[in-house]
């Protein structure tokens, strides 16, 4: 059985269990109060030195960063319907699921952290840096989606888990995509029931 220290709002933390639940992998959820600083506390800094969530513990095995964990599961529990390995296939899921670290997520946090989480003390330059990026952002999203249901084809695959836990992240600041190819596959992925039960309380209506 996995040990998964998550935060039910982390949006890295939301892929990871969509995938343990659509999977239907075994493991044990422990809440990590990001809210009263649980990640900073020792304990957790032992177990990710990044005090940052999600990791994931397998016996001997701590992962941190969401994205090494899905592919750690895909790979260990032989999920080819999530991480397909024809090379068409994996080279689109490997573009989306870095495209997500190094251009979205940053996005989305300069937005949601900014103008939710910190309420008043949010710094108003990263919420225009994070709407100026999603202008430039959502197309991109948007074209990926031309003509395929899902990220890398016709099929949900890990790339769409991690990418859709950022935008659905947005609507907690209002500010998710409306472009249509981005609304149809949203409704896509939320028919998913593993990563239906990860939306925050306000999405998941
Ligand atoms: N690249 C990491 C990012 C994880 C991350 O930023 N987690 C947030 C919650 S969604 C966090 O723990 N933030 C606290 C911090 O950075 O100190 C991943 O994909 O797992």
């Amino acid at each position: 059985m996995y040990t998964l220290y998550s935060y039910p709002v982390s949006q890295h933390s939301r892929r990871v269990i969509a995938l343990l639940e659509a999977a239907g992998l075994d493991y044990e959820n422990r809440h990590v109060a990001m809210d009263k600083g649980g990640f900073m506390k020792p304990e957790y800094l032992a177990i990710n030195p990044n005090h940052q969530l999600p990791t994931l513990v397998d016996g001997n095995i701590k992962i941190h960063e969401s994205n090494a964990i899905l592919r750690y599961l895909c790979l260990k529990h032989d999920l080819k319907e999530w991480y397909p390995d024809d090379l068409a296939s994996r080279a689109a899921i490997e573009q989306w699921l870095d495209w997500g670290q190094c251009r979205l997520g940053p996005a989305v946090v300069d937005i949601v952290l900014n103008t939710v989480f910190m309420a008043e003390n949010g710094d108003k330059a990263a919420i225009k840096r994070g709407h100026e990026k999603m202008a430039e952002l959502a197309p991109i999203l948007s074209a990926g989606l031309e003509n395929r249901d899902f990220l890398a084809g016709n099929q949900p695959t890990i790339a769409d888990l991690s990418i859709a836990s950022n935008i659905t992240h947005l609507d907690w600041a209002d500010a998710t995509p409306t472009e249509p190819n981005i609304t149809n596959w949203l409704t896509r992925i939320c028919s998913i029931e593993g990563f239906r039960k990860t939306l925050p309380q306000k999405q998941a209506a």
